[in-house]
């Protein structure tokens, strides 16, 4: 019963629809069309076309064509989607005026879309990731009133965003990412009431960042990195957004705090600021965000503590925040969060030791960055547990005691940066015996054991940089006999660099 009512209404907006009756199209049209594509195609390297794409079928049978269609079979979906194929467009395309579906990603589509894809009307997703269209983003995409996802991200579109865009009332998804788009963001931008993910980053958009984007209730992620917005967040940006999962703004211009407000976006997962010229102090209300997943701050102008109420983000992933004038202590807190894969608190003025008391609870943990600070007192045992630490930089710090012979025990590091630091290195001399730990023997490296000789490019550069760049003549070669003895007894194989730089292993 009710496929039947459903059948009728299809047929009477078949029938009465002015743009069917007009286009007076069909299938031989349709075949023409792809036909007309197929001889632009100046490289097919599987041959998908050549051999398919034949008369002696219908078109609905070729790769890549979908058919549908209640009177007419007409084609409603092309998809060449990682072909290989080498091609521009010919204006035939507009002529499928049935197509819901245009998926040419991931191929090497060049030149400019030809205005005649105006005429698509019941276009719903057009996908051109992944190839070399050039010129400006056409501003008749705006009058294709079915529109749902616009992807034109990695091609080398030039130009401004056409202000025409923003009248398809149905966009969801817009993505120009990673093209050469220039200009600012219009505000009209707050007109896609049913936007959910914008993607401009990787361009050279300029002027204002488009807050009005905020006022879409319906938005998941915008992401606008590396471009040079400027303009700083509002504070009532969650009172709308309140879905918003995903905030990319690093490398851009923006200033100001972080507002208060933000823990309104109780969905937030993804928070990336970096690189931009925020102040202020971390607001405590961020410990409310709990799906955070992953926190990028850093290289902006924060200081002041780490709030305590961060120890709530029991998700958090990846809490970067390097480069800033961030004080105080690192809070315990943060060793309890097993989440954590990668913690960068490197270039920040914290002093205080790490706490030797606590249980630590990062069975996860792959990168731990705490390079120049002033950060003293013994280095706790509980690390030398993470055992999928790969990056342990530790370098410019007041750190004392010895580098535990657990170190052992972390068979996947590959980079280690202990350096300028008051190490005593007792446990170290009974771990490699035959190593002396004097602070001022030195020694000539006569031969390099062959996994090290392999990394030599890497491991030459991390050894010999770091430490000339602060006492060049006070190398302690001790050190070295440290890096020669991993090697020697089989200690972490993985590692292919190892910055000791200036310091003094006391034996
Ligand atoms: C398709 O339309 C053309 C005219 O545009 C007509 O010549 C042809 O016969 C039609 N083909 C079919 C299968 O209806
Ligand atoms: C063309 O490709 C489709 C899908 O792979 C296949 O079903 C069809 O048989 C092929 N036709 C010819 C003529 O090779
Ligand atoms: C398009 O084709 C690709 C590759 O053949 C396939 O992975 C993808 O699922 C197709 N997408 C649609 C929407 O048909
Ligand atoms: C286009 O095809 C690719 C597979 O190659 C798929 O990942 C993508 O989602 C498709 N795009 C659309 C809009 O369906
Ligand atoms: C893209 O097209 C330009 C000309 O518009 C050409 O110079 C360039 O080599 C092409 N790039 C690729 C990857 O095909
Ligand atoms: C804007 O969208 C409306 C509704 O989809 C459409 O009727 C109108 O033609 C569009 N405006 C322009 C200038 O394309
Ligand atoms: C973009 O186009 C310019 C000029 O048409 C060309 O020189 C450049 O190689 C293209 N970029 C890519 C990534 O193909
Ligand atoms: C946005 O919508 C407002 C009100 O509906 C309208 O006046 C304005 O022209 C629209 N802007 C754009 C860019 O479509
Ligand atoms: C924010 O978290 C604190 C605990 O740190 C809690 O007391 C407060 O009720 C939370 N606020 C909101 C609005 O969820
Ligand atoms: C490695 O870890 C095991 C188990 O935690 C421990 O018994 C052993 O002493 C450790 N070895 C070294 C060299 O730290
Ligand atoms: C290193 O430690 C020694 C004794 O523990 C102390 O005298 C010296 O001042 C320390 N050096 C630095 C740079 O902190
Ligand atoms: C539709 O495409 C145009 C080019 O844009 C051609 O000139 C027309 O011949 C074609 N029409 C049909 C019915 O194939």
């Amino acid at each position: 019963m009710e496929k039947t009512s459903l059948l009728i209404a299809a047929l009477l907006l078949l029938l009465t629809n002015p743009t069917a009756s007009s286009s007076m199209t069909n299938l031989t049209t349709d075949q023409s069309a792809l036909l007309a594509l197929k001889q632009h195609i100046t490289s097919d390297p599987n041959n998908f076309l050549a051999d398919n794409w034949t008369t002696a079928t219908s078109v609905c049978n070729w790769i890549g064509v979908s058919c549908a269609g209640v009177l007419q079979q007409r084609v409603t979906a092309l998809n060449l989607s990682d072909m290989g194929l080498t091609a521009t467009l010919p204006p035939h395309l507009g002529n499928l005026s049935f197509l819901s579906l245009l998926n040419l990603s991931f191929n090497n589509f060049h030149g400019q879309i030809p205005k005649e894809l105006a005429h698509l009307h019941r276009l719903k997703r057009m996908d051109f990731v992944y190839n070399n269209f050039s010129g400006g983003v056409p501003s008749w995409l705006g009058s294709l009133p079915e529109l749902q996802h616009l992807l034109l991200d990695y091609n080398n579109f030039t130009g401004t965003i056409p202000l025409l865009l923003f009248n398809v009332s149905k966009l969801e998804l817009l993505r120009l990412s990673y093209n050469s788009l220039q200009g600012s963001i219009p505000q009209g931008i707050g007109n896609l009431s049913k936007l959910v993910s914008l993607d401009l980053r990787y361009n050279q958009l300029t002027g204002s960042f488009p807050f009005a984007i905020f006022n879409t209730s319906t938005l998941q992620s915008v992401d606008l990195t590396s471009n040079s917005l400027y303009g700083s967040l509002p504070d009532d940006m969650c009172d709308h957004a309140s879905k918003l999962e995903g905030l990319y703004v690093s490398v851009n211009r923006l200033y100001g705090k972080i507002p208060s407000s933000l823990y309104k976006c109780r969905n937030l997962q993804y928070l990336l600021l970096s690189f931009n010229d925020f102040n202020g102090s971390i607001p405590r209300e961020i410990g409310n965000l709990t799906m955070l997943k992953e926190l990028y701050i850093g290289s902006n102008e924060f200081e002041g503590v780490i709030p305590a109420e961060m120890g709530n983000l029991v998700n958090l992933e990846i809490f970067s925040a390097p480069s800033g004038s961030f004080t105080g202590s690192i809070p315990s807190f943060i060793f309890n969060i097993s989440s954590l894969r990668k913690i960068d608190f490197g270039n920040n003025s914290l002093s205080g030791s790490l706490p030797a008391d606590i249980h630590y609870d990062l069975p996860l943990l792959e990168e731990l960055h705490l390079t120049s600070n002033q950060l003293s007192g013994h280095f706790p045992p509980g690390l030398w547990e993470c055992r999928w630490l790969r990056k342990l930089e530790l370098s410019v710090n007041k750190f004392t005691g010895s580098i535990s012979k657990n170190i052992g025990n972390l068979t996947f590091l590959r980079e280690l940066y202990i350096g300028v630091n008051n190490w005593t290195g007792t446990e170290a001399t009974k771990l490699f015996p035959s190593i002396s730990l004097d602070t001022d023997t030195s020694a000539t490296l006569v031969s390099v054991p062959p996994w090290l000789e392999a990394n030599e490019p890497l491991w030459y550069r991390y050894l010999c940089c770091f430490g000339i760049s602060t006492e060049a003549f006070n190398y302690n070669f001790s050190a070295l006999g440290l890096l020669l003895a991993f090697g020697a007894f089989g200690y972490p194989l993985g590692l292919s660099s190892l910055a000791l730089g200036t310091q003094w292993l006391h034996s």
